[in-house]
């Protein structure tokens, strides 16, 4: 596949194992997996051709690992990023004392007054780098990264998750805890 195919797939695949497996009747498991057979039948009743070697290809070269395979390799699922309720089995582990949220200006005073929320997600995402987070700024216009002070929310009770694909996670950053 070249690039411009692989993210047709990562796209695809983000839509039916995130956001509306019911676009093509599929139903995932509480713990969001999907069956692959399944999944590649389901998605040519929406006239979209997957196949075994595709997904292969996309699981392993996504720029950002968003998918993952179970052991014996029949069912995927997303490694984070749903709005659908699934349970990740995340485990709660203590972060960095920084990190960093990429946001654009005209959500700021949103985010002074009520703090970041989730949104639509199941969790606000953070990250480790700043580049990570300007890139995600970045979706928007032009990024405004914010410093969280993480290791501070976590002395105070708040709990953090790091998914599999390396995205901090946690429920709710009080506007108190943003640096600048
Ligand atoms: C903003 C992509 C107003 C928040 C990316 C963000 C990431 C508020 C937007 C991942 C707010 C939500 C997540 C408040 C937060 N008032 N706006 N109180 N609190 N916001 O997409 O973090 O390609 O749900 O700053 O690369 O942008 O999907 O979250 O701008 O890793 O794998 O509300 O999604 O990854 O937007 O992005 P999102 P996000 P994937």
């Amino acid at each position: 596949m070249n690039a411009k195919e692989n993210k047709k797939v990562s796209k695809f695949l983000s839509l039916i194992l995130r956001h509306k497996p019911e676009t093509i009747n599929l139903i995932l498991d509480g713990n969001g997996w999907a069956d692959i057979d399944e999944l590649i039948e389901k998605s040519k009743t929406r006239g979209f051709q997957l196949s075994q070697k595709a997904i292969e290809e996309v699981v392993i070269t996504n720029d950002k690992q968003r998918f993952s395979f179970n052991e014996s390799r029949n069912k995927i699922r997303a490694n984070q990023g749903h709005s659908i309720k699934v349970d990740l089995n995340y485990v709660t582990i203590e972060p960095p004392e920084y990190l960093y949220h990429g946001t654009v200006h005209k959500f700021m005073s949103a985010i002074r007054k009520s703090g970041l929320q989730k949104m639509k997600r199941h969790h606000v995402h953070l990250s480790h780098e700043q580049e990570t987070a300007s890139k995600v700024g970045q979706r928007r216009g032009k990024p405004v990264i914010l410093t969280i002070r993480s290791g501070e929310m976590y002395r105070n009770a708040h709990q953090f998750f790091l998914s599999e694909n390396g995205v901090w996670l946690t429920d709710h950053v009080p506007s108190k805890y943003i640096e600048n």
